[in-house]
């Protein structure tokens, strides 16, 4: 029984404590649940909220949330009730909510019979030209032509996805992950959601097999890593213990390695990488990936399913990896950088970064430096300084720190682009503007500023490159679209805050100018 505690425990205490938990049963549980799990609407615990400041709840609470069934209780509730919920919600709940391999399956809804998906896009457009951008203002998904650059989808999601939608099935299929721990599967073909299930209660992010047979989500609530198959069902629930099953971890992330056919996962609380293979025999590894396998021969069984660990002495949080997945290179927040090897389960090289770099948001790409010699340098941004950070994948050095105009979230690029792109939306003043960096000269060449205190970020592109879209992040924003050689803005879609938009060529090809 998952309790009814979370609000018992409040109730208990009497006075206006006692208020708010009566409020909190009256008004809210019957979307929310009881125990503040989620139902219809999204969970209310403290970690679930955190983008969501405490201000803000209170006015959603009076005045609801615009296109969600959230309504305002401002004409029913006083001022003193408001705030007494919103500190309810803000409370956690002792001991920490359970969520079982029982909860997990209870939780699965088939939205579709798969058997009536016909095999062929419902629509003219190039479905490998496709676009899903999130909206997180209003918590919809919107399916873009483009080559027309023109929307012609829209639908609701799962309150507040995070991480990058994963294709699937050569983009048939795509997979979104929410911070409420709901699984998504859409058919882009049909524009359907088919499945969906709830794998944890507060969730990183998700991967997926590129067959879409396989998927794992990362959780912090519980500590634990979810596989599932391609139709959602639960396959197993591991519990992030370390190797003497002692310590608990929170999951940071997990990554699909499609080379290794594994995810790779990093843990928040204790120093180990785990590598989860989803493959049982060395000759399901495609052809074109079996360069190495003989070295790596018979270690795939003991993995199968189940974590083969890499113990380190620090722990990692977020990482990066090297094009063919034989090493990793890994930050912890506090800014100790590490490259794994993940054949030889080692770390094999510091890494100078200091900072709070966002390697999840890397980019690479071929660069000959002024030596004549050509390389492959990797470049990411930093959350706590304004810099973008350019490192030498072999010798693992900083051959630059290009300084930008504050701490920034997202860089991106194209294979057929000679400019990558990079916000400063953690900045106080610029993060309305987005610099573009030259990758052959590594200088910033142009700045692109959209209005003063309006977030500009997060750039995808069409999959020739020859335009490059970004987030207009307002609730009334837009999806603009630039030129990718001229820079010149050439239209703008409307959106409700628009955070991240996924061109389906470039993630099912891995371009190198994208995230993974
Ligand atoms: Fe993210 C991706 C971690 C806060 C928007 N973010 C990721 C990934 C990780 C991560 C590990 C890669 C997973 C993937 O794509 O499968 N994010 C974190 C954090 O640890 C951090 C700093 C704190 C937290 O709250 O979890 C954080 N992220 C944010 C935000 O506040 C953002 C800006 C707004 C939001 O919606 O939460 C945000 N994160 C994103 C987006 C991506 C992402 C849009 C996918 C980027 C892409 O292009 O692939």
């Amino acid at each position: 029984m998952v309790a009814i505690f979370a609000v018992q425990a409040f109730a208990a205490e009497g006075g206006a404590r006692a208020d708010a938990a009566a409020l909190y049963l009256q008004h809210c549980a019957s979307c929310h649940s009881p125990d503040r799990l989620g139902g219809m609407g999204p969970a209310l615990l403290p970690d679930n909220l955190a983008r969501l400041r405490k201000a803000e709840a209170v006015q959603v609470i009076g005045g609801g949330r615009a296109a969600t069934q959230m309504p305002a209780f401002g004409g029913q509730l006083s001022r003193d009730e408001i705030a007494a919920l919103a500190e309810l919600i803000y409370t956690p709940v002792v001991p920490a909510p359970a969520w079982t391999e029982a909860d997990i399956r209870a939780s699965r809804i088939q939205h579709v019979d798969p058997k009536t998906l016909g095999d062929k896009p419902v629509f003219a457009a190039d479905p490998l030209n496709l676009f899903l951008v999130v909206e997180a203002g209003d918590h919809h998904v919107s399916v873009l032509d483009g080559d027309r650059l023109e929307p012609i989808f829209r639908f609701q999601s799962r309150y507040a996805l995070h991480g990058g939608p994963k294709f699937a099935g050569g983009g048939r299929y795509v997979f979104f992950g929410s911070r409420d721990g709901w699984v998504t599967k859409f058919d882009m073909w049909n524009l359907k959601v088919v499945a969906e299930i709830r794998a944890g209660i507060n969730t990183r992010n998700v991967a997926v097999s590129p067959d879409g047979k396989h998927v794992a989500v990362a959780n912090y609530l519980p500590n634990t890593l979810v596989l599932l198959d391609g139709d959602l069902n639960l396959v197993k629930s591991i519990e992030a213990l370390d190797r003497d099953g002692k310590r608990s971890s929170r999951v940071s992330a997990v990554y699909d390695a499609t080379p290794r056919q594994s995810f790779i996962a990093a843990l928040k609380d204790v120093p180990e990488v785990w590598e989860i293979s989803y493959t049982k025999a060395v000759e399901d590894i495609p052809v074109g990936f079996v360069h190495d396998f003989k070295q790596r021969e018979g270690s795939f069984i003991p993995g199968y399913l189940n974590p083969r660990r890499t113990v380190l002495d620090e722990v990692l949080d977020d990482f990066f990896f090297t094009p063919d997945y034989s090493e990793l290179m890994g930050a912890s927040r506090e800014g100790v950088g590490q490259v794994v090897n993940l054949d030889v389960r080692k770390k094999v090289a510091n890494l100078p970064l200091d900072g709070m770099p966002h390697l999840g948001s890397g980019i690479t790409w071929d660069w000959t430096g002024p030596d004549g010699k050509p390389r492959t340098v990797m470049a990411s941004t930093n959350l706590k300084s304004g810099e973008v950070t350019v490192i030498d994948m072999a010798s693992w050095e900083v051959i630059r720190r290009i300084p930008t105009r504050g701490p920034g979230f997202f860089l991106r690029s194209h294979s057929n682009s000679a400019y990558a792109f990079v916000d400063s939306m953690m900045s106080k003043d610029a993060k309305h503007i987005l610099q573009v960096i030259d990758k052959r000269t590594l200088e910033v060449v142009k700045e692109i500023a959209g209005e003063p205190g309006k977030t500009l970020a997060h750039i995808e592109f069409t999959r020739d490159g020859r335009y490059a879209l970004a987030s207009l992040w307002e609730n009334d924003g837009a999806v603009i679209v630039y030129d990718a050689q001229s820079l010149k803005e050439v239209k703008r879609l409307p959106m409700s805050k628009p955070v991240g938009k996924y061109n389906v060529w470039n993630k099912i090809s891995r371009d190198e100018g994208t995230s993974h």
